[in-house]
């Protein structure tokens, strides 16, 4: 598979990494700033760099691009990725709204194209061993989740975009939580939200608790905080609590799979083993970030969709996006298929 990249920024570095080890050869990368592509080549031993997208995939003409800009470029490199009938992976968030979102996928769907979303926070260790447990039959069926990520690291000093924008919490790792929601509990029936600016330097909201209903009757909390203090903070460690009618599963801090069965409780361990380019603490979503672009590498191979195709993510989003309607209405809203 010959890939091309484009964004070399703080988070490609973990992309390029994998495909390397997944035996992906990137042919080039791109960036607005000719100084990062250039680096960025350099530094991975890629041939050659682009400043210009169109260009890019119009001489590379590769395989599959891998989008790893912020949010507000996705619609128009998606759309162009389309143009060039090439496969495209999109970092999350996919969008800001819906349309851009249903644009893309209509652009990818109408050129014939797979679109994932790299929505990796289910493909970490963790995450994937509770959805087994849960498959096997260990805790029953769940009637009740809460997925939860709270921390005070300093992540402006890696993603200074972080403090600036104004949906901040929801959209940045709320919307992975979102995900593993609909993971774990199926489509989701209503929402409500309640958002805070717990630090006043950063500009949107860093605080938020959301409850869902999901077809079926499940209940779920989702909620996520930049500003809940204890040292060391466990960035960026995702903690479940799965009530199921014959047992309970819990992901709790220090990666620790706590499994209750009818024969009793067990806990162990369910930390990645890091390979020597990963570093703590991002190993668990490094990690995950092998998982995904495998899984994207497998389903481009058969023609499957991905798990997490731009079709697929459009229902994540529009949860993230009435969590905000919620929280500004002070009503439970409801989701529309
Ligand atoms: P960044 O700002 O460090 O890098 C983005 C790069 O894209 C910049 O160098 C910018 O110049 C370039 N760029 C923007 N528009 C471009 C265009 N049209 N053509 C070429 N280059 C362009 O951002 P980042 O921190 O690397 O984050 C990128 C994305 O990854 C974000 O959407 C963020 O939410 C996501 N992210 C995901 C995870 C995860 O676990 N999934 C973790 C961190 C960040
Ligand atoms: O951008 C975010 C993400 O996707 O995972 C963690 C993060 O880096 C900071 O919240």
């Amino acid at each position: 598979m010959r890939g091309c990249l484009i964004g070399c920024g703080f988070f490609a570095e973990n992309h390029l990494r994998a495909w390397r080890d997944l035996g992906a050869e990137i042919v080039a990368v791109c960036d607005l700033d000719p100084e990062k592509a250039r680096a960025t080549a350099q530094r991975h031993g890629i041939a050659r760099f682009y400043t210009d997208a169109d260009d890019l995939l119009a001489r590379e003409r590769p395989d599959f691009v891998d989008i790893v800009t912020t949010v507000v470029s996705h619609r128009a490199l998606v759309e162009l990725a389309a143009k060039h009938r090439v496969a495209a992976i999109c970092q999350k968030p996919f969008a800001t709204n819906l349309a851009d979102a249903d644009a893309m996928v209509a652009a990818c769907e109408k050129a014939g194209v797979p679109l994932m979303v790299h929505e990796n926070f289910r493909w970490r260790t963790p995450m994937l061993a509770v959805r087994k447990a849960i498959e096997d039959g260990r805790i029953g069926r769940p009637f009740f989740g809460r997925v939860s990520c709270r921390h005070d690291y300093d992540v402006y000093a890696v993603q200074p975009y972080l403090a600036e924008i104004e949906r901040f919490a929801i959209l940045d790792v709320g919307i992975h939580l979102l995900d593993l929601a609909r993971f774990y509990f199926g489509e989701v029936e209503s929402i409500s939200c309640t958002k805070q600016r717990a630090n006043p330097r950063v500009r949107g909201e860093d605080v938020a608790t959301m409850l869902l209903r999901h077809v079926g009757g499940t209940t779920s909390i989702v909620d996520a905080s930049f500003f809940t203090h204890s040292h060391p903070t466990p960035f960026p460690e995702t903690t479940l609590e799965i009530d199921g009618d014959e047992g309970a599963a819990r992901v709790l801090e220090g990666y620790r799979l706590q499994l209750t069965e009818r024969a009793g409780t067990s806990v162990t361990s369910v930390e990645p083993r890091p390979v020597p380019w990963m570093s703590k603490p991002w190993h668990d979503v490094q990690t995950s970030v092998v998982n995904i672009q495998r899984h994207w590498l497998e389903v481009l191979k058969a023609g499957n969709e991905p798990a997490t195709s731009g079709r697929d993510n459009r229902k994540t989003l529009q949860l993230g996006l009435l969590a905000y309607d919620a929280a500004e209405s002070g009503q439970t809203v409801r989701v529309q298929g």
